[in-house]
């Protein structure tokens, strides 16, 4: 029930939320109601286009199937303020279900479909989630035997519903997203839009990428969803007759909201949606759909670059605006993004938790391809401080704190992150920016304990918490190493005791039997004598860093 979940809740203080209402940032409409408005001024419109499967649908056709979705939840028993932990790899069903769920309410936690038992059931228990959602086999993991296991330890978890073969006991997502009678769809309309919730209401919960071993929940409102959305639509120049490509995870807040799908929804305009980003996959769908936008970390854009260089394709024709975020983007692979893609670069610097950056349209070049931007809103504050949380002289480099209409002011029920990241309201991303003097911001690193693998966060202790229990470590480090596609991967360094040997396989195995995502598994280890530590015997992370870059060198 909503009740529940305000506890969890860090608001912003009252006046602000006044002053974002009165300044317009916040509109007091719920993102499925506006939605639904967008959709009766276009109702014969293609909204989604799934060339996996072939499923097109209109605006009225999404809406009528996510009210249906919305009455069949209701009907498993699901409350408004429920939540339920959704990890679909990128399908329309993610579409038609998302609206569906801001329709009862029902709260997306939005995981991925890379996340196995261990991250399912932390998120399962720290959002109090009633069901799993996921694909029945996704890259050789079945998530029905995933979620059979998952109930077992986390008892909030009544239901798991499948999108393919679901086992018996479990729910076939096909039934929820059907679309309904024609009889039905004027009753279904009128029930929902008079359960359309207030717009300071939690309209889901992202994941962030965070640096502890406790995942941490990220509660978005509809009315800072809804302007972190417009903000970003209008800085991209996202307009009703564009087209977006979904390719990269869309449980991840930049392909899902900055503008993303979202912005597509709400502008009346066209999402193709698919789930691999393979350029050979992925060309012939830009071109058949007239793609106009997307949005890439740096190593799929490098992997386009490389395919289009040797192909010199016809497909991009219609490409105009490639935004570029997620990770830091070397300036050497910016400067080839228009060459030879034939499209404009945006780079985009945004977190989960709010704040987002993005290079405008008509920057110089030099800005474009050399900066990750500036705040996409005029009520966006940034700070950039030394480790005193005081702000350093002009243009030199610091941590960014910021805050803003669609930043919020906590983690959900999480006090002892909230005081680790936020400080006096102010977020603390523990990136290490500059701030030049037109106002863009150039990332140079980070003061977080976190291993970012082409986008995904990976968190250092939570790795070296399962590392622990390998018999015979007897201190364990996982740090950040280069990777020439990835730009970073995960590199272990361990003090072995009665044993001289540890291979990447004994280590996948061992996090395989923990259920750690495959993404956080190390790729190469190094056994040492001493780990380096600080004066403060904590482990000298900056110079185990530097070591291990000489060693792989
Ligand atoms: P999360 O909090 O999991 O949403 O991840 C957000 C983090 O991703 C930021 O705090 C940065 O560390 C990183 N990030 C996102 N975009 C960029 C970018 N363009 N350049 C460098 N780092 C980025
Ligand atoms: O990495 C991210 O989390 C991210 C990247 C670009 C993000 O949240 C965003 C833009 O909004």
């Amino acid at each position: 029930m909503m009740e529940d979940l305000e506890a969890g809740i860090t608001r912003w203080p009252a006046e602000l939320e006044k002053a974002y209402v009165e300044a317009g940032y916040w509109e007091n409409r719920s993102l499925g109601e506006q939605i639904f408005a967008v959709a009766d001024q276009f109702p014969d419109r293609i909204a989604v286009i799934d060339p996996d499967t072939g499923l097109e649908l209109t605006f009225a056709q999404l809406c009528q199937r996510a009210d249906a979705a919305a009455a069949r939840l209701l009907a498993l028993g699901f409350q408004p303020g429920d939540r339920a932990i959704v990890a679909l790899p990128n399908t329309a069903s993610f579409v038609i279900l998302l609206l569906g769920m801001l329709r009862a309410s029902v709260l997306p936690v939005l995981a991925l479909p890379s996340h196995r038992h261990f991250e399912l059931k932390t998120l399962a228990i720290a959002s109090g989630a009633r069901a799993y959602i996921a694909s029945d086999v996704v890259r050789g993991c079945d998530h029905r035997d995933l979620g059979k296991r998952l109930q077992e330890e986390a008892p909030s978890l009544e239901m798991i519903i499948i999108e393919g073969e679901p086992l018996a006991g479990q729910i076939d997502l096909m039934d929820l997203l059907a679309p309904p009678k024609p009889a039905e769809i004027e009753p279904l309309r009128k029930r929902f839009d008079a359960l359309d919730p207030p717009a300071s209401q939690p309209a889901l919960f992202l994941l962030s990428g965070g640096t502890t071993g406790v995942p941490k929940l990220i509660v978005r409102t509809h009315n800072d969803y809804v302007y972190n959305v417009k903000a970003s639509l209008a800085v991209n120049e996202f307009l009703e007759t564009d087209v977006f490509l979904a390719v990269m995870p869309v449980s991840h807040n930049f392909p899902l909201a900055c503008p993303g799908v979202l912005g597509a929804l709400l502008v009346g305009a066209k999402t193709v949606i698919t789930a691999s980003p393979n350029p050979v996959k992925v060309f012939p769908i830009i071109a058949k759909y007239g793609v106009t936008h997307t949005a890439l970390v740096p190593a799929v854009a490098q992997s386009w670059i490389d395919y289009q260089h040797l192909n010199h394709t016809k497909d991009l024709i219609t490409l105009e605006t490639l935004q570029v975020g997620g990770s830091r983007m070397p300036d050497s692979l910016a400067i080839k993004v228009n060459g030879v893609l034939g499209a404009h670069l945006q780079q985009v610097f945004g977190m989960a938790e709010g704040l987002v950056n993005m290079t405008r349209l008509t920057d110089p070049e030099v800005v474009i391809n050399t900066t990750q931007g500036r705040p996409i809103s005029p009520a966006d504050e940034v700070r950039v401080v030394d480790e005193n949380y005081k702000d350093v002289a002009p243009g030199a480099e610091g941590e960014i704190l910021t805050r803003g209409p669609y930043t919020p002011r906590g983690y959900f029920a999480a006090p002892e992150a909230n005081a680790k990241s936020f400080h006096d309201g102010w977020y603390g991303s523990g990136d290490v920016v500059h701030r030049r003097p037109d106002g863009n911001l150039v990332v140079h690193g980070r003061n977080k304990d976190i291993i970012n693998r082409s986008g995904e966060k990976i968190s250092a202790e939570e790795v070296e918490s399962f590392i622990y229990y390998i018999e015979g470590v007897s201190r364990a480090a996982v740090v950040a190493m280069h990777h020439p596609i990835l730009h970073e991967d995960v590199c272990l360094v361990v003090e072995l005791t009665g044993r001289q040997e540890l291979t990447v396989s004994e280590v996948t195995d061992h996090l395989d039997a923990f259920g750690v995502a495959r993404f956080k598994h190390p790729a190469k280890i190094i056994v040492v004598d001493h780990i380096p530590m600080t004066k403060i015997d904590k482990i000298d992370k900056k110079s185990l860093r530097d070591f291990v870059a000489k060693q792989l060198s």
